[in-house]
């Protein structure tokens, strides 16, 4: 495909080509289970692409076929969270980093689009939940296990699966731990579009550069539209911002500024008091 390494990391993958980034999760011998370390990683490698003005959407995947992620890594899981082996481990404290990660990329204002080929199961199906967009391939393998593992994730892993695909059916996904295949995850509302394993990252390409052709800002307003209420006061507060950077680029607004720099009273009568 020509990916480039857009930057060295120990549990992923991170790179970029022609205004798309792809982070990879680089743990496939635990079929991707994220460790704090990985999260870490992870979340410096989201901010760099959204603070990379030429990246306009981002794919967030797993490395090889069997696993887009598998969740926690249970190898690590101490008793309070899961604990790192660097200073993120320092005092066995454990973490639960991956909720960090969540409202990244809820927040992060360009689309980020989940690639899943195998298994998205646990917190790694939450992942592809919280993306924007999501492609399987048709070995996809959809599901949560917290309650058969001893954990769950009530935030964004059961209210935004409710709001993706009905009451009922997160209650089943959640209370049964059962998996699904790709094909009921795309009846069900859970994925955009299931295209076999070889057309995988193709398809995924195609779905970006799509969006890569369309107003930047105009999709920025919608994700932060589609998240506002979910996400509350912090949904509104990303909507408004967004609103204050529209304003900042008129003329009403840059008369504010002028005026304080220039210690003048501002003139705003110039401007209409719109109906
Ligand atoms: O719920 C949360 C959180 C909630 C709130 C806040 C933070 C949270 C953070 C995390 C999580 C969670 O993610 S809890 C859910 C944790 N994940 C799981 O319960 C999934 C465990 N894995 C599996 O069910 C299966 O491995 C699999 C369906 C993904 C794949 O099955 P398969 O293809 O039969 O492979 P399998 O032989 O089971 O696995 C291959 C290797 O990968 C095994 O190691 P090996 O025997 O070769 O040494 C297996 O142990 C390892 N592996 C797979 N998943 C994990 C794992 N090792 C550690 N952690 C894993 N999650």
């Amino acid at each position: 495909f020509g990916w480039v390494s857009a930057g060295d990391f120990v549990d992923i993958k991170y790179e970029h080509l022609d205004g798309i980034a792809k982070i990879t999760i680089n743990r496939p011998e635990v079929r991707n289970a994220f460790r704090p370390q990985t999260l870490v990683e992870l979340a410096k490698a989201f901010e760099d692409a959204r603070n990379d003005p030429s990246v306009g959407a981002i794919i967030l995947t797993g490395e090889g076929d069997l696993a887009f992620c598998s969740g926690g890594d249970q190898r690590i899981r101490g008793e309070d969270g899961y604990i790192g082996s660097d200073e993120l481990g320092k005092a066995g404290i454990g973490r639960l980093n991956v909720l960090d990660l969540q409202v990244q990329i809820r927040r992060l204002p360009k689309p980020v689009v989940a690639m899943v080929a195998g298994y998205a199961i646990g917190g790694g199906h939450v992942l592809h939940l919280v993306c924007d967009l999501s492609i399987a391939a048709e070995n996809a393998k959809f599901g949560q296990t917290g309650p058969r593992v001893g954990s769950f994730d009530g935030g964004y892993g059961a209210s935004l699966l409710a709001r993706t695909i009905g009451l009922k059916r997160a209650k089943e996904i959640w209370f049964l731990c059962r998996q699904y295949d790709a094909q009921t995850a795309f009846d069900w509302g859970l994925v955009n579009a299931v295209v076999p394993l070889e057309n995988l990252e193709a398809e995924t390409v195609k779905w970006c550069r799509e969006m890569l052709d369309l107003s930047p800002l105009a999709l920025r307003m919608l994700k932060a539209s589609f998240n506002a209420a979910d996400d509350g006061l912090a949904g509104v507060q990303q909507l408004a911002g967004d609103a204050t950077l529209l304003f900042y680029m008129t003329e009403e607004a840059q008369e504010g500024r002028d005026a304080f720099k220039e210690k003048r009273k501002p003139d705003f009568d110039q401007f209409p008091r719109r109906p």
